[in-house]
């Protein structure tokens, strides 16, 4: 698709389109946006996302897309929703949009996105040249557990966890940027796809964390209202348990290092029919269901 003014969610747009989108936002809502950059990637482009603040003193809410390239959805929902808190009248959605400062990053993998619109569909890593291979996984390259479980050493693999914890510039700076503002975040989310789950931290154990009870409750009814929507269904609880074991994934770093309260990770759409390759008519829908158990999680998170 070409670049836009405003998006339409029928269909996955290029990095470019994303970009000049976030700028046509700020120049459209100069009070309100600010562009700001999560860092600089491999092959030395922006890490490009948007702050959205009503005013001084908010807690804030980070969303996190795009981190592997080929989970097409996950920028199209960050981007949806985004899109959601600057033009909605709804009564929730707006004070959940002035309720808290948001930070937002659709694209966090701009090489890998890139590449996978243009060359390799299935693309998942970044795309820093290791040894005769390219690509580090960057959900297991955060400094929590590094190559502790679920990932690789070897720079063939999917799931490849880098030389060393953060020796990719996408988590390096990325991780940088969120320490400077890491003790303002009340909520943090990672969006994947494909298995319809939300997940909790640990990758590396079942273990419960000091709050899971909680962050399990909370989580649980935001997919309540999921599911209301059209009857998707969503597993919520711990990534071992639910999905499978791995570590060095953001959303541990960020709630061990940072103490961010509550941290998900989303697995969108589908259940493996499509997988990465969900439909263009899935988008909006997913959209929909997604905004719906987002301001539930909000709501749910002030009662505990
Ligand atoms: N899923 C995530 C992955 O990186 C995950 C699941 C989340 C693992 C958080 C570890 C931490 O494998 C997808 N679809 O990539
Ligand atoms: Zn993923």
């Amino acid at each position: 698709r070409g670049n836009i003014k405003s998006m339409t969610w029928d269909g996955y747009y290029n990095l470019s389109s994303i970009n000049d989108w976030i700028d046509d936002l700020a120049a459209t809502y100069p009070k309100v946006v600010e562009v700001i950059t999560g860092g600089t990637t491999y092959e030395d482009r922006a890490i490009k996302g948007l702050k959205i603040s009503h005013g001084e003193g908010r807690r804030a809410i980070f969303l996190e897309g795009g981190i592997h390239s080929r989970e097409w959805i996950s920028p199209a929902t960050v981007t949806y929703i985004t899109n959601e808190l600057l033009t909605n009248d709804n009564e929730d959605i707006k004070a959940a949009a002035h309720g808290f400062d948001w930070y937002i990053f659709p694209v966090t993998n701009p090489d890998g996105y890139i590449w996978s619109f243009e060359n390799a569909r299935m693309w998942r890593k970044n795309r820093r040249p290791i040894g005769d291979h390219i690509g580090v996984d960057l959900n297991r390259n955060w400094d929590n557990n590094w190559m502790v479980v679920g990932a690789s050493s070897n720079p063939a693999r999917d799931d490849y966890a880098g030389t060393a914890p953060f020796s990719e510039p996408e988590t390096k700076s990325l991780s940088e940027f969120l320490t400077s503002i890491g003790d303002n975040i009340d909520m943090y989310l990672s969006f994947h796809s494909y298995g319809q789950m939300l997940l909790i931290p640990f990758g590396n154990t079942t273990a419960p964390l000091a709050n899971y009870h909680d962050a399990r409750n909370i989580g649980a009814r935001g997919m309540g209202a999921l599911s209301a929507k059209y009857g998707t269904l969503y597993r919520t609880g711990n990534i071992a348990e639910t999905i499978y074991h791995a570590s060095g994934g953001s959303i541990d770093w960020v709630k061990e290092e940072l103490k961010v309260p509550l941290v998900y990770c989303y697995e969108l759409r589908d259940n493996g029919a499509y997988g990465f390759v969900l439909p263009n008519e899935q988008i909006l829908p997913n959209n929909l269901e997604v905004m719906d158990s987002l301001l539930e999680l909000i709501f749910q998170a002030k009662r505990f």
